[in-house]
């Protein structure tokens, strides 16, 4: 993927610019030098992460039928022969088979992620393999839920979450990464027809809000002894851009539908899926499980971007720079944190809701990239007039980034844990890449900014969803065929900063 785009077209421009964060390896170093000398504290979380539809399928012997959720929306979005041969879809066709098998071989993943010296991991949890059917929506509570439960993959997480504190890692766990059960979601009939299908994901509020809180209650309750940091939902933003805004090479998400008019009311309803799994997470999960006297921290993980105008003298491009922040930074923070919904894009929120307001405790970030803009006289999309802009430096690696995107989340009164950083390694990232981006964060934690833990994206190679296996951000190099994993030279470098608490 190219650092700058000639694209002629505004809308091939934009498909490519605002998909989820994909950092592809172009450099644009900044060292805060205020870093060099301070250390991060001591019980900063020091993490890797993962997602369970990326990282789980590729079974070495447990058989595929069980090793892969074959009953989300995403295991249909990349299996399905038809959606595949669609080439507007842009699906690799790879099998979820070439994964690192992460369900058989967790255990040797844990041992890997010690090894670095991390003392935290974030993973998830699939909604669809615990309720694979949607006879779990006839439940009304989440003791009712229970009955529903596929108790293999109930044992599964058990041992799961039981494995990763017993390798002495804090867990961190999203409960949404991108994912929705079948019953809920049905990804290809909605992409041939978004307005007559019949499970509509994330479209239909009053069915996916309650069924959504459900299932996170049902994980507080029966793995909050052992977790306290949640996540409910991993990159709304992406989900509302690359599966009905503008699908493209860079992510298609299902529906892959291009539908402002749907785009915009999903970013919302994100919003109250997130502030009803906040409530049952607080009602469900009790314990205190690292006896820090802190029972849950719930938090949400929108992917920041760092924004720039093309031309800082333009007073043009300043305002789509800052419209672009507004847009893709602030519109999701907005609402789930102070309650305050602009569901027509223009600045200025006409809607305030106690009843979604104050549910965050904390902004997990996956920060990726900077965005240089150019402004527009008009908006992008018509009907939204924050829209005016056009993206013109893309997928940009900048460190100083880092920093800007935890003062944002600070911003808003709550502490930032950064959720995601990657890059596809090099045998220098180690010093292009990791340095720069922790010495920059480190400098924001000097100059004041909350920031509790940095998880790097990724532990091993993982299926990148609609590119399959092509992708490879892991600290460990995976081989597809033996599942032998292989430590990246940045790995050691991640070791010695831990090690020394510098950058
Ligand atoms: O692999 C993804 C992850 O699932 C969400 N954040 C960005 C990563 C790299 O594209």
């Amino acid at each position: 993927m190219p650092c700058s785009s000639g694209l002629s077209s505004v809308r091939m421009l934009c498909l490519a610019a605002l998909t989820a964060a994909v950092g592809t390896g172009c450099t644009g170093k900044t060292v805060d030098d205020t870093a060099i000398g301070s250390t991060f504290p001591a019980n900063f979380m020091w993490g890797t992460a993962v997602a369970g539809f990326q990282v789980e399928p590729g079974c070495p012997t447990i058989p595929e039928s069980e090793c892969e959720d074959q009953h989300s929306d995403w295991y249909q979005w990349v299996t399905d022969p038809e959606l595949i041969a669609d080439t507007n879809n842009h699906l690799s066709g790879e099998p979820l088979s070439d994964g690192p098998g992460h369900y058989e071989l967790y255990d040797e993943d844990l041992d890997n992620a010690v090894a670095l010296g991390t003392t935290a991991f974030r993973t998830s949890i699939e909604w669809s393999r615990l309720f694979p059917d949607g006879a779990a929506e006839q439940a009304t509570t989440v003791d009712e839920l229970m009955q529903y439960v596929d108790p293999t993959a109930l044992a599964y997480y058990n041992a799961y979450f039981d494995d990763i504190v017993a390798h002495g890692l804090t867990p961190l766990v999203t409960l949404n990464h991108y994912t929705l059960p079948l019953w809920i979601h049905n990804g290809k009939a909605c992409h041939a027809d978004v307005d007559t299908c019949t499970d509509r994901g994330w479209l239909d509020l009053p069915r996916i809000k309650p069924a959504i809180a459900l299932y996170a209650g049902f994980c507080a309750q029966q793995f909050g002894d052992r977790v306290d940091w949640w996540a409910t939902e991993n990159e709304p933003f992406a989900v509302v851009l690359s599966g009905y805004l503008i699908p493209s090479a860079d992510r298609t998400n299902p529906p892959g539908v291009s539908r402002a008019d749907l785009a915009i009311p999903v970013a919302f309803n994100l919003a109250e899926g997130h502030a009803a799994m906040y409530d049952a997470i607080k009602a469900y999960d009790t314990v205190d499980a690292d006896g820090d006297g802190v029972v849950s921290m719930v938090g949400a993980v929108p992917n920041l971007v760092a924004t720039q105008p093309l031309d800082p003298t333009n007073a043009l491009d300043v305002q789509g720079a800052a419209d672009l922040d507004y847009v893709y930074n602030r519109i999701y923070l907005n609402a789930t944190i102070n309650g305050d919904f602009d569901r027509d894009l223009d600045g200025i929120a006409e809607e305030h809701r106690d009843d979604i307001a104050g549910r965050m405790d904390y902004v997990g970030v996956n920060y990726y990239t900077r965005i240089t803009v150019k402004g527009l006289s008009v908006p992008l999309f018509g009907a939204y007039p924050k829209t005016d802009f056009y993206p013109q430096v893309l997928w940009e690696e900048y460190p100083a980034g880092i920093a800007d995107v935890v003062n944002l989340a600070n911003s808003y009164g709550l502490p930032a844990v950064i959720t995601e950083n990657g890059t596809q390694p090099t045998d220098t990232s180690g010093d292009d890449f990791l340095r720069p981006h922790l010495q920059s964060l480190l400098g924001a934690m000097d100059a004041g900014a909350d920031v509790r833990g940095y998880f790097y994206w990724t532990l091993v190679d993982n299926y990148e969803w609609n590119h399959g296996m092509s992708y490879k951000f892991g600290m460990y190099d995976l081989d597809t065929t033996t599942k032998a994993r292989t430590e990246r030279p940045m790995g050691q470098t991640y070791s010695d900063i831990i090690a020394s608490g510098t950058p």
